[in-house]
């Protein structure tokens, strides 16, 4: 019988470096012999999820209420988990996506103040028990990622136009999740120089490759 994939997720606010701890990883499982690794992320990583994705980011519905976007969070991740994730993992991949449920509870619980019982409701109907075998989070203070934002230059999105507390509520929310899930976590200090923050990614995963290649 295959052995069922691993699923990582990688978290954090906007400029925290996911794209880049995104890129450390994948040629630290390419150097591990791991083939044909799944990256994907949320919102979005199938046809109608990426639908979904444009109208979340989009600055026009600027007034979306906060239980709008949590169900439109979910309702492209129940498509994600049941085309993409689950056939993938099935089949021996190793999947690794940019964001999953943690951002639900960390935007919507946290930075929308939903609070956590409802994201759990949607959780438990989405997707039950099942959870990353391991989530990285970049923790960046919000001034650091929103200047590095900034500096691309590509205009802001709907959550980029979000003020200090929001991303202040989100943090914190993100960090109650990490202290609650200490074997699943591994933080980052994504304020760190990028090349600090790829060698902690792979030493984060480090102990979840075959023997032969956990160096
Ligand atoms: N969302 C998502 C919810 O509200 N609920 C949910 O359930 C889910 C799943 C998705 C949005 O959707 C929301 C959260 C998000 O707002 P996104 O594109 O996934 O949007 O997320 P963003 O955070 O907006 O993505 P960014 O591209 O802005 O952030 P990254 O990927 O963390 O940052 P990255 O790597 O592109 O870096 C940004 C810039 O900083 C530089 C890079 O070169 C780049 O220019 N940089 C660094 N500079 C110095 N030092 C470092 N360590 C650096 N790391 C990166």
């Amino acid at each position: 019988m295959t052995e069922r994939g691993r699923f990582i997720t990688v978290e954090g606010l906007e400029g925290a470096g996911k794209t880049t701890c995104l890129r450390a990883i994948e040629q630290m499982l390419e150097e591990a012999g791991i083939e044909r690794p799944l990256f994907t992320r949320e919102p979005g990583g199938t046809p109608f999820g990426e639908a979904l994705r444009g109208a979340l980011l989009d600055p026009q519905y600027s007034g979306l209420s906060a239980e709008a976007e949590a169900l439109t969070v979910f309702a492209a991740r129940a498509e994600h988990l049941a085309q993409v994730i689950h056939p993938a993992l099935a089949t021996g991949r190793w999947v690794v996506s940019d964001r999953f449920t943690d951002a639900t509870y960390a935007y919507q619980g946290g930075g929308r103040g939903l609070g956590d019982e409802r994201i759990a409701v949607l959780e438990q109907w989405v997707h039950g028990g099942f959870v990353p075998d391991r989530t990285l989070l970049l923790d960046v203070d919000p001034s650091v990622g929103r200047s590095r934002v900034a500096s691309r230059g590509s205009g802001e999105d709907r959550f980029e136009q979000e003020q200090d507390p929001f991303f202040l509520a989100a943090r914190a929310a993100y960090a109650r999740r990490a202290a609650a899930e200490p074997a699943r976590f591994r933080c980052i200090d994504a304020n760190r120089p990028e090349d600090d923050v790829a060698r902690q990614a792979r030493a984060a995963l480090a102990d979840l490759l075959p023997a032969r290649s956990a160096s």
